[in-house]
Protein backbone atom coordinates (compact mmCIF):
# COMPACT_ATOMS: atom_id res chain seq x y z
CA UNK A 1 0.00 0.00 0.00
CA UNK A 2 1.13 3.46 -0.76
CA UNK A 3 1.42 5.62 2.16
CA UNK A 4 2.89 8.63 0.95
CA UNK A 5 -0.03 10.02 -0.60
CA UNK A 6 -1.02 11.42 3.12
CA UNK A 7 0.98 14.39 4.76
CA UNK A 8 0.95 14.34 8.73
CA UNK A 9 -0.56 17.23 9.82
CA UNK A 10 1.47 19.24 12.26
CA UNK A 11 0.61 20.08 15.82
CA UNK A 12 0.62 24.13 14.34
CA UNK A 13 -1.59 23.50 11.52
CA UNK A 14 -4.50 21.57 14.39
CA UNK A 15 -3.86 24.51 16.50
CA UNK A 16 -4.65 27.14 13.77
CA UNK A 17 -7.45 24.65 11.95
CA UNK A 18 -9.35 24.09 16.14
CA UNK A 19 -8.92 28.28 16.30
CA UNK A 20 -10.56 28.29 13.44
CA UNK A 21 -13.73 26.07 14.43
CA UNK A 22 -13.68 27.93 17.51
CA UNK A 23 -13.97 31.03 16.22
CA UNK A 24 -16.94 30.11 13.75
CA UNK A 25 -18.52 28.24 16.51
CA UNK A 26 -18.09 31.74 18.89
CA UNK A 27 -19.88 33.66 15.77
CA UNK A 28 -22.48 31.35 15.19
CA UNK A 29 -23.67 31.67 19.26
CA UNK A 30 -23.37 35.23 19.57
CA UNK A 31 -25.45 35.66 16.36
CA UNK A 32 -28.04 33.04 17.66
CA UNK A 33 -28.77 35.77 20.40
CA UNK A 34 -28.00 38.76 18.57
CA UNK A 35 -29.97 38.94 15.83
CA UNK A 36 -33.71 40.46 16.18
CA UNK A 37 -36.32 38.31 14.79
CA UNK A 38 -39.50 40.09 14.16
CA UNK A 39 -42.92 38.09 14.23
CA UNK A 40 -44.55 40.92 13.56
CA UNK A 41 -43.35 41.61 9.68
CA UNK A 42 -44.74 38.44 7.01
CA UNK A 43 -42.16 39.75 4.75
CA UNK A 44 -39.04 40.94 5.25
CA UNK A 45 -36.45 42.65 2.41
CA UNK A 46 -32.98 41.12 2.42
CA UNK A 47 -30.31 43.64 1.51
CA UNK A 48 -27.35 41.72 0.49
CA UNK A 49 -24.13 42.34 -1.83
CA UNK A 50 -20.21 42.35 -1.61
CA UNK A 51 -18.96 43.72 1.19
CA UNK A 52 -18.26 47.49 0.92
CA UNK A 53 -20.60 48.19 -1.41
CA UNK A 54 -23.28 50.27 0.62
CA UNK A 55 -25.29 47.99 2.26
CA UNK A 56 -25.60 49.43 5.57
CA UNK A 57 -25.62 52.81 4.14
CA UNK A 58 -28.59 52.37 1.64
CA UNK A 59 -30.58 50.49 4.28
CA UNK A 60 -30.09 53.86 6.57
CA UNK A 61 -31.12 55.57 4.27
CA UNK A 62 -34.09 54.30 2.84
CA UNK A 63 -35.75 52.96 6.42
CA UNK A 64 -33.37 53.99 9.12
CA UNK A 65 -33.26 57.76 10.93
CA UNK A 66 -31.48 59.99 8.34
CA UNK A 67 -30.70 62.88 10.87
CA UNK A 68 -27.84 60.22 11.66
CA UNK A 69 -26.41 60.43 8.43
CA UNK A 70 -23.02 62.88 8.47
CA UNK A 71 -21.34 63.43 5.29
CA UNK A 72 -17.48 63.26 5.84
CA UNK A 73 -14.47 65.01 3.60
CA UNK A 74 -11.96 61.69 3.50
CA UNK A 75 -8.94 64.03 2.91
CA UNK A 76 -8.96 68.07 3.42
CA UNK A 77 -9.68 69.89 0.43
CA UNK A 78 -9.56 66.70 -1.75
CA UNK A 79 -13.16 67.17 -2.46
CA UNK A 80 -13.92 63.81 -2.40
CA UNK A 81 -16.85 62.51 0.88
CA UNK A 82 -18.12 59.65 2.38
CA UNK A 83 -21.41 59.09 4.31
CA UNK A 84 -20.94 57.92 8.12
CA UNK A 85 -23.58 57.52 10.76
CA UNK A 86 -20.91 56.44 13.62
CA UNK A 87 -22.39 53.57 13.89
CA UNK A 88 -23.39 51.00 11.15
CA UNK A 89 -21.35 52.50 8.12
CA UNK A 90 -18.02 51.25 7.35
CA UNK A 91 -15.36 54.18 7.22
CA UNK A 92 -14.49 53.93 4.10
CA UNK A 93 -11.31 51.54 5.16
CA UNK A 94 -11.38 47.96 3.11
CA UNK A 95 -12.63 46.65 6.73
CA UNK A 96 -15.85 44.92 6.85
CA UNK A 97 -18.10 46.39 9.35
CA UNK A 98 -21.78 44.90 9.56
CA UNK A 99 -21.31 41.31 11.47
CA UNK A 100 -24.82 39.91 11.82
CA UNK A 101 -28.22 40.79 9.99
CA UNK A 102 -29.70 43.52 11.54
CA UNK A 103 -33.43 44.44 11.57
CA UNK A 104 -34.25 48.28 10.51
CA UNK A 105 -37.91 48.89 10.38
CA UNK A 106 -39.27 52.20 8.65
CA UNK A 107 -41.12 53.97 10.89
CA UNK A 108 -43.22 55.60 7.87
CA UNK A 109 -44.06 52.19 6.06
CA UNK A 110 -43.59 50.18 8.74
CA UNK A 111 -41.50 47.87 6.04
CA UNK A 112 -38.62 45.64 7.51
CA UNK A 113 -35.23 45.60 6.15
CA UNK A 114 -32.68 43.11 7.59
CA UNK A 115 -29.35 44.93 6.58
CA UNK A 116 -26.95 41.79 6.34
CA UNK A 117 -22.85 41.51 6.46
CA UNK A 118 -21.25 40.87 3.25
CA UNK A 119 -20.05 38.25 0.74
CA UNK A 120 -15.98 38.28 0.72
CA UNK A 121 -15.84 39.43 4.07
CA UNK A 122 -12.15 40.84 4.62
CA UNK A 123 -11.77 39.57 8.10
CA UNK A 124 -11.80 36.00 7.86
CA UNK A 125 -13.21 32.66 6.79
CA UNK A 126 -15.08 32.43 10.07
CA UNK A 127 -17.11 35.98 9.25
CA UNK A 128 -17.31 34.35 6.16
CA UNK A 129 -19.16 31.04 7.37
CA UNK A 130 -21.32 33.27 9.76
CA UNK A 131 -22.23 35.43 7.08
CA UNK A 132 -23.54 32.78 4.82
CA UNK A 133 -25.24 30.79 8.06
CA UNK A 134 -27.33 33.61 9.11
CA UNK A 135 -28.91 34.78 5.48
CA UNK A 136 -29.62 31.26 4.72
CA UNK A 137 -31.16 30.80 8.20
CA UNK A 138 -33.31 33.69 8.02
N1 LIG B 1 -19.52 57.56 -2.97
C1 LIG B 1 -20.39 56.75 -2.38
N2 LIG B 1 -19.95 56.11 -1.26
C2 LIG B 1 -20.83 55.27 -0.68
C3 LIG B 1 -22.14 55.03 -1.17
N3 LIG B 1 -22.75 54.12 -0.36
C4 LIG B 1 -21.85 53.82 0.59
N4 LIG B 1 -20.68 54.52 0.41
C5 LIG B 1 -19.48 54.43 1.23
O1 LIG B 1 -18.94 53.12 1.12
C6 LIG B 1 -18.41 52.69 2.37
C7 LIG B 1 -19.01 51.33 2.76
O2 LIG B 1 -20.40 51.50 3.02
P1 LIG B 1 -21.25 50.50 3.92
O3 LIG B 1 -22.67 50.96 3.81
O4 LIG B 1 -20.69 50.35 5.30
O5 LIG B 1 -21.05 49.12 3.13
P2 LIG B 1 -21.60 47.66 3.50
O6 LIG B 1 -22.01 47.04 2.20
O7 LIG B 1 -22.66 47.75 4.54
O8 LIG B 1 -20.29 46.96 4.07
P3 LIG B 1 -20.18 45.65 5.05
O9 LIG B 1 -21.11 45.84 6.20
O10 LIG B 1 -18.75 45.66 5.46
O11 LIG B 1 -20.52 44.46 4.20
C8 LIG B 1 -18.71 53.79 3.38
O12 LIG B 1 -17.57 54.60 3.55
C9 LIG B 1 -19.82 54.60 2.72
O13 LIG B 1 -19.78 55.96 3.12
C10 LIG B 1 -22.56 55.72 -2.35
O14 LIG B 1 -23.67 55.60 -2.85
N5 LIG B 1 -21.62 56.57 -2.91
MG1 LIG C 1 -22.77 46.92 6.47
Amino acid sequence: MNSSTTTPVTPRQQAASNGLIRTTFDLLESGDKAIQLTEDHRNVILIMGNTGSGKSTFTQWIAGDNSKLISKEVKADTGEFIIIDNNRISDSTIKSKTVFPELVVDSRTNAAYYDCPGFSDTRSTSNDIATTYFIKKW
